[in-house]
């Protein structure tokens, strides 16, 4: 049996390309079950309702099991006894991380908006169908990746893949479809400041040392206006917590492309040059992969 697992505190890629991941595995006559790492969010929810698909299991626990990685190849988003699991495959669109194998295996890594592109080409390359649920799993995970084409992360492939991933999964209306999914992206009613920090929190690991990275995708930043004191907090008490220079989370208006960065830690002073107004405003800036996460390891390198 192959588990095919996504990063921890999952997104709607990571858990739509272990569900597509699977699907081609056991086409090509292999034994696959999907499986998560975390509490899925209300984005990947809905779209799990609208596909009529059934949550993967909750695992964190892969020592000693053949694993495909999707979404993913850093060791600090990995599962933590990812050591003692043999990696047989990947499918990924994030720079190249820190996971090592033993034995060659088959990769598949593309600078395209999502994993689930990836996935889609993959369908088309081996000749195997993909069901009217898959086409649904994956144009979303597609359509939420790349904020609907404006990340500039997004590319033709990944605007290919939705236009013929939509035929398949029969939808008339694209526009009505990627409204529904970003409004369940940006859907943050009643969350706590903690729970906003973890909604969509990354871990890196830059000289050894252990960095956080999180980012909340708003309709508009007043969303979060009440918050700013309380997320500011949770950052700080997390740094302690896990002996870390830096944890920040990107407020990302998706409308404006507008993120405001709340950031704490011993390093976060060498970002307070680019403060305007008491706030590091990023214009044109909806990508932590492309954009965020690269600017900010350029300016901490400074300090290390
Ligand atoms: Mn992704």
């Amino acid at each position: 049996m192959i588990l095919v697992i996504g990063h921890k505190n999952p997104d709607s890629d990571s858990i739509c390309s272990a569900l597509a991941t699977t699907a081609l595995l056991k086409a090509r006559g292999f034994k696959a079950k999907p499986i998560r790492q975390g509490k899925v969010n209300r984005e990947t929810e809905y779209i799990l309702k609208t596909a009529g698909v059934a949550q993967p299991e909750l695992c964190t626990n892969i020592s000693g099991k053949k694993v495909w990685l999707v979404d993913h190849t850093d060791l600090a988003q990995a599962a933590d006894d990812i050591g003692e699991a043999e990696i047989l495959g990947i499918v990924d669109h994030h720079r190249l991380g820190d996971v090592m194998t033993i034995n060659p295996l088959e990769v598949w890594i593309w600078p395209v908006g999502c994993t689930c592109t990836i996935l889609f080409n993959l369908f088309k390359i081996e000749k195997v169908q993909i069901t009217q649920q898959l086409a649904i799993l994956m144009m979303s995970a597609i359509l939420s990746d790349t904020v609907a084409f404006s990340s500039p992360t997004c590319t033709l492939k990944d605007k290919d893949a939705v236009q013929e991933l939509a035929k398949i999964a029969s939808v008339e209306n694209l526009d009505e479809f990627t409204k529904s999914i970003l409004i369940a992206k940006t859907d943050i009613k009643g969350l706590s400041a903690t729970e906003l920090v973890e909604k969509d929190l990354k871990a890196y690991t830059h000289n050894g040392h252990y960095l956080m990275i999180g980012q909340v995708e708003l309709a508009s930043l007043d969303q979060v206006s009440n918050l700013i004191k309380d997320i500011e907090d949770d950052l700080e008490i997390r740094c302690k917590k896990n002996n870390s220079p830096f944890s920040a989370i990107m407020l990302t208006d998706i409308m404006t492309a507008r993120t405001r960065l709340i950031y704490k830690g011993k390093w976060a002073d060498n970002l307070n040059k680019y403060r305007k107004n008491g706030m590091l405003m990023m214009e044109n800036t909806l990508s932590r992969k492309k954009q965020c996460w690269p600017w900010i390891q350029s300016e901490l390198l400074k300090s290390v």
